[in-house]
């Protein structure tokens, strides 16, 4: 079976949720490079970035990185319908997906620990590299929204959220994306709103994140 290394309010909050929907078997170990534990060293073996999500395969080979992981779900399960079927629509998936991890997510990484990017030891310093990174990051998600337009059926990946919806909606929950996108890209808020409260995401995202109205806040 799978095994989804992960935390409550992480990235592996997408991950749970396309494994959910494709009705595998799989196992969670509660695991983060925050959290220091049995399961972090474990973590360390399989991912030596300690990131999650991190996911074991039947196999016992290992995938890290959300966007390679979502596909290998997609390209697993393909009659869950995480992506597209037709392949101009998986081509624009795989580049969303892609995008998010090149422009988004590293800006969340540099929120959460400025030290790592800086040799300046000052709250001042890191304060302002995190004003920079936030309105950086608010700019990436405008411009994502700007080229990424739900399918006729509601949702980037169709009739139902998939992987690019999923990835989309976890990684703005941080840095005080979607509060940004009310007021900047309301449609594209609208749907990340969708995303959430799907029947098929809402008991997962409900597990990590479970007072929905502060959700907005993050870094
Ligand atoms: N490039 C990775 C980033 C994953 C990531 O940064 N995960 C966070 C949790 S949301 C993490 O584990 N951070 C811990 C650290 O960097 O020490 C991906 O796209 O999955």
């Amino acid at each position: 079976m799978y095994t989804l290394y992960g935390f409550k309010g992480s990235g592996s909050a997408s991950v749970e949720c396309a494994l959910e929907m494709t009705g595998t078997p799989y196992r969670i170990v509660e695991a983060a490079s925050w959290e220091n534990n049995d399961a972090r060293a474990e973590l360390a073996r399989v991912n030596p970035l300690q990131q999650i999500p991190t996911l074991q395969l039947p196999d016992g080979s290992i995938l890290t990185e959300s966007a390679a992981i979502l596909a290998h779900l997609a390209f697993a399960f393909p009659d869950v319908g995480l992506m597209p079927a037709d392949p101009a629509g998986r081509d624009q998936s795989l580049r969303g997906m892609v995008y998010i991890a090149a422009n988004c997510y590293p800006c969340i990484t540099i929120l959460d620990y400025p030290e790592r990017f800086t040799t300046a030891t000052d709250d001042a310093a890191k304060a302002a590299i995190r004003d920079g990174t936030r309105a950086r990051l608010h700019h990436h998600w405008d411009l994502f929204a700007d080229q990424f337009e739900p399918a006729a059926g509601g949702f980037l990946s169709g009739d139902q959220p998939g992987a690019l919806d999923l990835y989309a909606a976890v990684v703005s929950h941080w840095g005080q994306a979607r509060v940004h996108a009310r007021q900047s890209r309301p449609a594209f808020a609208a749907l990340l709103e969708r995303i959430d409260s799907h029947p098929a995401v809402a008991p997962v995202f409900g597990r990590h994140w479970p007072i929905a109205a502060e959700l907005p806040t993050g870094a």
